[in-house]
């Protein structure tokens, strides 16, 4: 019956049935056991250890969550929320302990086996990170990411991932954000891989393009290997996360708009555009003006390397998804908010200014704010850039300080605010397939420690049992992947989680 006599009737949007509702982890923030049954060192254990000034609380990841013990736990919780999907990543070195194929740790792949097992017994989907910044510190020490031979040993890594895991998971995810281990980990001294720990934090404004385009054919290798070699059998997707923030202009001028675009083009189009653009390589205005300025500054060839047409060829289209992690937004100016140290960096190749407008809700991180609209503004712009290809958002959460605290009703707007902007693509036609929340549980954020929160679960970091609680989010999301469709109203009756029937 059509609404009619003014009653309010209006269609009740959904979630299609086959979307993938899930969380996200990665190993170094959850598993702890840092150096149990012949896992190799990472460039994080090394870090920490010998560096904990650069950790807000001076903490590490040595136990974490101890999901390493837990993992049947974390399941748990998967089924507690009704979710269908995981996406977790695995510890290169926990693999492999050196880095290098020739020495492979059984119970490092024992370990993977069994709770991938336990995801599947509950028919949730794993979706498989490979790196997710926890680099073998043996290859750190022959230079991570500024060495281009990082591209065979990640290959060859891969391929161990495929061979052993490739039977029971069919998503696979080569690298979590080459923005975050390529350049911000250069901002904020050393740490993913591409710097690594001093005294290898050398000559960031090179290095940080180096491995640009390193890991770009580090991903194709990887991709190709997949593709040839393990399609046809194991029948599975590998695609690529990129961190995606929305930038918009700060003011309608023609300047400030070029600056957004110029700014686009350097979080996150360096990475995307070489893989899903249709002409490949670096994004055309960005890659000029890095040429431009290396030659102003007295080098001779641009620090941004190009690559060869044969590489351009092997990275284009060399993924079968675009994985979205997406957090916050900023406005861009050409004039407002400017640099003062002009060093040669990528900041200074773009030379824009951010604003943050006062109105914007601010979380427990200083970087993350509730930007209106921003998850839906992201994915209209790279559909309309790269042609619609299939999107998972890898990642999207909020933030809370260390206080204990279940009512997070901040998170909760946070959440319904996101998933509205998933619905309103969703009718725009955006490829969207699932959406990850991050986190499934409160865990190690990186230079933050444990000073920040984005977990739907609760944890206790000296509790030595690791207890999960579940917050408010838990519930309400849960909620709405039961229901597939946004209630902004519903309170859960009790704090007590069950599982329901059939998870
Ligand atoms: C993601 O990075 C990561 O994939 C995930 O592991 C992480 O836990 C999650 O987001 C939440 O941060 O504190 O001012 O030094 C998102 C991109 C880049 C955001 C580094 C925070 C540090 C800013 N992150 N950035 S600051």
């Amino acid at each position: 019956m059509a609404a009619c006599h003014g009653s309010p009737v209006t269609k009740q949007r959904r979630f299609p049935t086959k979307f993938m509702f899930g969380a996200a982890t990665s190993a170094y923030q959850i598993e702890g056991a840092w150096d149990v049954d012949g896992k190799g060192e990472s460039i994080w254990d090394r870090m920490t250890h010998m560096s904990p000034g650069f950790i807000e609380d001076k903490s590490n990841g040595d136990i974490a969550a101890d999901s390493y013990h837990n993992y049947k736990r974390d399941v748990q919780m998967l089924r507690e929320m009704s979710l269908d999907t995981y996406r977790f990543s695995i510890s290169w070195p926990r693999i492999l302990p050196t880095g290098m194929p020739n020495d492979i740790n059984p119970a490092g792949i024992a370990f993977y086996k069994n709770f991938i097992n336990e995801l599947l017994k509950y028919k949730i989907t794993p979706m498989v990170t490979l790196y997710h910044w926890d680099l073998p510190q043996k290859l750190q020490e022959l230079g991570g990411f500024a060495n281009p031979l990082i591209s065979d040993w990640f290959a060859d890594y891969a391929r161990i991932v495929f061979q052993n895991f490739g039977d029971r998971v069919k998503h696979f995810i080569t690298f979590n954000e080459p923005r975050e281990t390529c350049i911000v980990s250069n901002m904020f001294s050393s740490f993913n891989g591409s710097a690594g720990p001093e005294p290898f934090n050398k000559s960031t404004n090179i290095v940080n393009y180096l491995c640009a385009k390193h890991l770009a054919v580090a991903n194709a290798k990887a991709y190709h290997i997949y593709d040839k070699e393990f399609r046809a059998t194991q029948k599975g997707q590998c695609g690529i996360t990129v961190s995606v923030d929305w930038y918009g202009a700060h003011t309608n001028s023609p300047e400030d708009k070029n600056a957004a675009e110029l700014k686009r083009q350097g979080e996150w189009g360096i990475f995307a555009n070489p893989i899903f653009s249709t002409d490949g390589g670096f994004p055309k205005e960005l890659s000029d003006r890095i040429a431009k300025k290396s030659a102003q500054q007295g080098y001779t060839k641009s620090r941004l390397p190009e690559f060869t047409e044969e590489e351009k060829a092997l990275v284009k289209g060399s993924a079968d998804f675009l994985g979205v992690n997406h957090y916050t937004g900023f406005l861009v100016s050409a004039t407002v908010n400017k640099l003062e140290n002009h060093v040669p960096s990528l900041a200074d190749d773009i030379d824009v200014g951010l604003i943050v407008p006062q109105e914007w809700p601010k979380s427990g991180a200083d970087w993350l704010t509730l930007t209106p609209n921003s998850l839906y503004n992201i994915l209209h712009q790279l559909k309309a850039k790269y042609n619609n290809p299939v999107f998972y958002i890898t990642e999207n959460g909020w933030p809370t300080t260390a206080e204990f605290n279940l009512n997070d009703d901040d998170r909760i707007t946070y959440y319904r605010a996101a998933l509205e902007n998933v619905l309103d693509a969703l009718d725009d036609g955006v490829n969207l397939k699932g959406y990850m929340a991050w986190s499934l549980m409160d865990n190690f954020e990186w230079l933050g420690g444990y000073t920040q929160r984005f977990g739907l679960y609760y944890i206790d970091f000296q509790d030595p049992a690791r207890t999960r609680i579940p917050k408010k989010s838990a519930f309400v999301y849960k909620h709405i992947v039961n229901n597939r469709y946004l209630d902004h109203t519903y309170q859960p009756e009790s704090m007590t989680m069950t599982i329901d029937p059939g998870h």
